[in-house]
């Protein structure tokens, strides 16, 4: 474990002596953690806080919010628009952009977030998390959607806060992956681990089998491989866990390797999967990227895919380097 090393601390050694991050970056990536700390509070009051159950609305996406998904998107905005770092900020939780109100100078970022991913887990006490993804705005004037359309390959930072046993921040500013872990006496975020590595290889897969039938055959083609284990042309035996927040599923592929899959499926073949691109896809392939693993969408790499608006959505496979290309020759072969 590396020694009393705080985020702060961490970002100012980036800032001066990596030259990774300008000062207005370092300053957006402290009020995100920030951020992380009071949504970790709200989530850790469960049922002794007015934060639990359904907030009897419907997302862009068609999906029922709970009271913690509004909450920690207030938290997130309320953290973010008056510190003069950013222009604008979108949200799985809105519809359109938020623009930084006049009042407040305006930065030159952009920032994107799942404010709590997974939320379906909130009221089983399992971990959920907060994604974020961060962009330069394009040189000009004023702040548009149109601007937040770049590839994941041009983020200048991404990360997640994963609120389980512990409550722990992954942070990637281009330079590999570090973690921090909340320390509630100090109530600062000390460095735990740094250099995270996925091993290239893996026996252990995540995927919702209940989609088995709707799945395509490359997809198939790969879990059917790994379910016959040693009997069948992989040879070996294989695990599978599904946490159903993709959070705890990248973390653990962050700390143990692993695959992820959340595949394209015939039940709603319009729609290209089930995660989004610029809020969940692009910020945890970057970070899988920097650990030396691979992410895209059976063709694809993810961080290559040019977006073409805000809440698309992508089909989504990530992890351990040889089996991500491994399926990924699957889908080139079918
Ligand atoms: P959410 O952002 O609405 O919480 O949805 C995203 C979550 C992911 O965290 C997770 O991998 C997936 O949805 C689970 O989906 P399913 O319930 O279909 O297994
Ligand atoms: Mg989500």
């Amino acid at each position: 474990m590396t020694k009393n090393i705080s985020l702060t601390r961490y970002l100012v050694e980036q800032q001066r002596s990596e030259g990774h991050i300008p000062s207005q970056l370092r300053l957006l990536l402290e009020v995100v953690a920030r951020a992380c700390k009071s949504i970790s509070q709200a989530v850790n009051k469960g049922d002794l806080g007015e934060v639990m159950g359904s907030a009897e609305s419907e997302n862009i996406q068609g999906e029922m919010q709970k009271k913690l998904d509004i909450i920690a998107n207030e938290v997130l905005i309320e953290a973010n628009e008056w510190g003069g770092h950013l222009a604008a900020m979108a949200s799985e939780e809105m519809e359109g952009i938020y623009v930084v109100p006049n009042r407040y100078p305006q930065g030159e970022y952009l920032l994107l977030f799942d404010p709590l991913d997974g939320s379906s887990n909130i009221e089983v006490n399992v971990s959920i998390g907060t994604i974020f993804s961060v962009l330069l705005k394009p040189e000009g004037a004023g702040v548009s959607e149109q601007d937040f359309l770049q590839a994941g390959a041009k983020q200048v930072a991404a990360g997640y806060c994963v609120y389980g046993p512990q409550t722990t921040l992954v942070l990637t500013v281009g330079d590999g992956v570090a973690m921090f872990t909340l320390d509630r006496e100090q109530g600062s975020f000390i460095l735990t681990k740094e250099n995270i590595k996925v091993p290239e290889d893996t026996i252990e897969f995540a995927i919702n089998m209940s989609n088995m039938r709707h799945w395509d055959a490359p997809v198939k083609r790969y879990v059917d491989e790994c379910l016959q284990g040693t009997d069948g042309p992989r040879a070996k035996d294989f695990n599978m866990r599904w946490i159903a927040s993709m959070v705890g599923d990248v973390h653990r592929i962050l700390t143990r390797g692993g695959v992820f899959m959340y595949p394209w499926d015939k039940r709603e073949p319009n729609k290209p999967g089930k995660l989004r691109l610029m809020y969940e896809a692009n910020p945890m392939s970057w970070l899988i990227e920097q650990a030396g693993g691979a992410a895209t969408n059976g063709k694809e790499r993810i961080l290559d895919i040019a977006p073409s608006k805000l809440h698309e959505r992508v089909s989504v496979i990530l992890g351990s380097k040889n089996e991500v290309e491994r399926i990924t020759r699957y889908h080139h072969e079918a």
